[in-house]
């Protein structure tokens, strides 16, 4: 039995320093009515995708730094974007930079949400693999501070019933570790949504540049395909404040195939019909957790703090 769900993919081009939020929620809009016109249920906009990178350079003044967060979802200038989507009927996943206050203490993260055809917010994520560093590399060509900006997510991998099926939310650097994709593969996930800003070039690891778009498609089609999973990946692509970042936003079907790509490095809507019915094909056979997964050998990998992983062979001494 079928469960046809259209995605549409939306690839965003850089957006600088100086965008207000109105221009980019207009680039949104575009793309969503565009999406809505070619009949998608869901609209999948990038990682960060109302302000630009702003980990990518030192932002000193916490006014400033302020000033790429958001207080509130929807916030007045992104509230276009709910109300296009409950006319339009169409949901959509947003991520942008959350500013939270608790207990008079202010907490920002690196957050997405999902959107449903209401406007309402089914559900909120924040980003839990934050890659780079907390303190600034003067030497570097430019910065990734994600560690000094936000704080590690503290709301898990979680997958709601929605759209007729089940779905997820990861965050760029999620992708590229296993657990994140296993976590909501546990629980059954049939579409994984993320965004990502991805440089081209890795000042950690110069060697792997022209690896990166390898890299990029590599752990979410593995990811993908161990996990029986629809995934749809947004970019920020282009040269954004003088950081070459890729695009290959894509649409990867259960069987780790790409049915969708884009080929810009600038605002790009692709759009595939899904079947989630397809991830079954992978769930009930090669991929039966119940039938062939072994976790009981797995808890022999302990993970203790400061001494890394604890190889099960070692443990069996004890
Ligand atoms: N960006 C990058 C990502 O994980 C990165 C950081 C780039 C890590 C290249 C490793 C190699 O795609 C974010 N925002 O996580």
């Amino acid at each position: 039995m079928s469960r046809i769900l259209t995605i549409g993919v939306a690839q965003l081009g850089p957006i600088t320093r100086r965008e207000s939020r109105q221009e980019v929620v207009a680039r949104l809009l575009a793309m969503m009515e565009a999406a809505a016109r070619m009949g998608s249920d869901l609209i999948v906009y990038p990682e960060a995708a109302l302000t630009a990178f702003f980990p990518h350079w030192v932002v000193a003044d916490e006014a400033e730094l302020d000033s790429y967060f958001e207080r509130e979802m929807p916030a007045p200038a992104v509230a276009p974007l709910f109300e296009a989507g409950r006319r339009l009927g169409i949901a959509f996943h947003l991520g942008y930079a959350e500013l939270a206050v608790a207990d008079g203490r202010k907490r920002r993260f690196n957050t997405s949400v999902l959107v449903g055809k209401d406007g309402a917010i089914i559900g909120k994520y924040r980003k839990i693999h934050l890659p780079g560093y907390a303190e600034p590399r003067p030497d570097a060509p430019f910065q990734n501070l994600e560690k000094r900006y936000f704080e590690v997510g503290d709301l898990g991998w979680p997958v709601w019933q929605a759209f007729g099926g089940r779905v997820g939310m990861m965050i760029c650097n999620d992708r590229r570790w296993p657990e994140a994709w296993r976590v909501m593969g546990l629980q059954g996930v049939e579409v994984v949504v993320l965004g990502y800003n991805t440089p081209v070039h890795n000042p950690a690891m110069p060697q792997t540049d022209d690896l990166g778009n390898f890299h990029n498609h590599l752990v979410m089609q593995a990811g993908a395909y161990q996990n029986g999973t629809w995934v749809v990946a947004a970019a920020k692509a282009g040269v954004e404040e003088g950081v070459d970042q890729i695009g290959q936003s894509c649409i990867i079907a259960p069987s780790g195939e790409i049915v969708a790509q884009c080929t810009t490095l600038g605002d790009e809507l692709q759009v595939a019909r899904c079947d989630l019915a397809l991830c079954a094909s992978y769930k009930e056979s090669i991929f039966n957790f119940a039938r062939h997964r072994r976790p009981e050998h797995y808890g022999l990998i302990v993970e203790r703090t400061g001494v890394g992983p604890v190889l099960g062979s070692e443990l069996q001494q004890h």
